[in-house]
């Protein structure tokens, strides 16, 4: 039911619609303001339930504003979920043109409280739109309509300079000759997994789609699993960068890595897996902290007035952040993901600028 669902809902506001004409159910989810004007993508895809739909906003939402407190942003979190009625490549673009003005509309309402950008199932050409209907409350435009185009790749630099910094943590400098399991062979994993072979190592992929695994394995010579066999695949370092609830307390207890370090929010499916994995010393770089290269693309850029040269230097202090978690998690003995909330906290409570929260 609904509560046990949103039970962790700490935030602002949250607000839904319903559209008959297309079956579309949205929701904004604005969890905190305090840094500054709340931000964070609009994920569009089919939930088995408007509540798990809520859920997941409300959940995204609150990852966003730790997400820009570590990356030390001027944002605040927030999230935006497209429940569709069936799967996003199964809706038609008159459609899908009708769900996104409603959610401009949306927008529009909110009026600058929160700014929107791409997630799954959402792309440039859509933030386009977006940014048209709205009145302009949308990051992530194509670079042909003004905008600094997709945030992938910053977010696939991230992530393989995090899953460095998770590899050194454990003792792997180097990550020729390491078995490397990417989940997701979408436009961040492909690219990460194109930066780990690379270096040389011996990739493992899987993808519900069978021709992006075929990608992988003609040009990255990768050795490809069923999707139902991630978890029970051993390797060195598992790069989940699908959808998230990958890891509840009995994958955690059963994996068979040394680092989890990828780009998939909420990678974590219930509150004990961080314990599990801490406890058994496989080093999880918290996906807050290792995913935010996109969000310091799009923010640097659209916010922040900075070149792409200066968003990159940025994505790679990813490494430096993500030293700071995990020795705080060894000297105050806790799971990294909690010493990342905790970093996120001490950076909400130092604001001063608490009037908009
Ligand atoms: P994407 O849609 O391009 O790629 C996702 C890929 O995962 C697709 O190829 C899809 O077929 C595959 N997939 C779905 N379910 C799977 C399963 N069960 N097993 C294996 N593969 C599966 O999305 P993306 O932009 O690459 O993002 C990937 C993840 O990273 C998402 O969770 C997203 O929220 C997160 N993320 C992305 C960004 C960004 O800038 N794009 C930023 C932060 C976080
Ligand atoms: C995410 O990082 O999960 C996002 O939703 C991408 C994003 C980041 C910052 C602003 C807008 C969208």
């Amino acid at each position: 039911g609904m509560e046990t669902v949103i039970e962790h809902w700490d935030g602002r506001v949250c607000c839904s619609r319903y559209d008959a004409e297309t079956g579309a159910f949205l929701t904004v989810a604005i969890h905190s303001r305090q840094l500054g004007p709340a931000t964070g993508g609009t994920r569009a895809m089919a939930y088995p339930s408007r509540e798990l739909a809520v859920g997941d906003a409300t959940r995204l939402a609150s990852s966003m504003t730790h997400k820009m407190a570590v990356a030390g942003l001027p944002m605040g979190g927030g999230k935006s979920v497209i429940a569709l009625p069936r799967d996003r490549r199964e809706i038609g673009e008159a459609d899908w043109h009708r769900i996104l003005v409603l959610h401009a509309e949306t927008l529009a309402t909110l009026n600058g409280s929160y700014w929107t950008g791409p997630d799954v199932g959402t792309s440039s050409a859509d933030m386009d739109v977006l940014h048209g209907l709205s009145g302009g409350y949308a990051f992530g435009r194509s670079e042909a309509a003004g905008g600094p185009g997709s945030s992938a790749p910053e977010t696939a630099h991230g992530v393989y300079v995090g899953i460095r910094e998770s590899a050194r943590e454990v003792g792997i400098s180097d990550l020729a000759g390491r078995r490397v399991l990417v989940q997701g062979l979408g436009a961040v994993g492909m690219d990460v997994a194109r930066r780990v072979a690379a270096d040389g190592a011996r990739l493992i992929a899987s993808d519900i789609d069978p021709l992006r695994c075929e990608v992988a394995r003609t040009e990255l010579d990768a050795e490809i699993v069923a999707v139902d066999d991630v978890v029970s695949t051993a390797c060195d370092v598992f790069v989940p960068c699908a959808t998230g609830g990958v890891i509840d307390r009995r994958v955690a207890s059963t994996l068979e890595t040394r680092v989890v370090a990828g780009s998939a929010n909420n990678v974590l499916a219930d509150d004990a897996a961080a314990d599990v994995l801490a406890s058994r010393g496989i080093v999880l770089a918290p996906d807050f902290v290792i995913n935010s290269g996109g969000g310091i693309h799009l923010v640097g850029r659209e916010v922040l007035g900075w070149t792409a040269d200066e968003v990159s230097l940025h994505v790679e202090r990813i490494g430096r952040t993500l030293a700071e978690v995990f020795e705080r998690a060894r000297t105050e003995r806790t799971s990294t993901d909690l010493a990342a909330r905790r970093l996120a906290d001490d950076v909400l409570a130092r604001s001063t600028q608490s009037v908009a929260s």
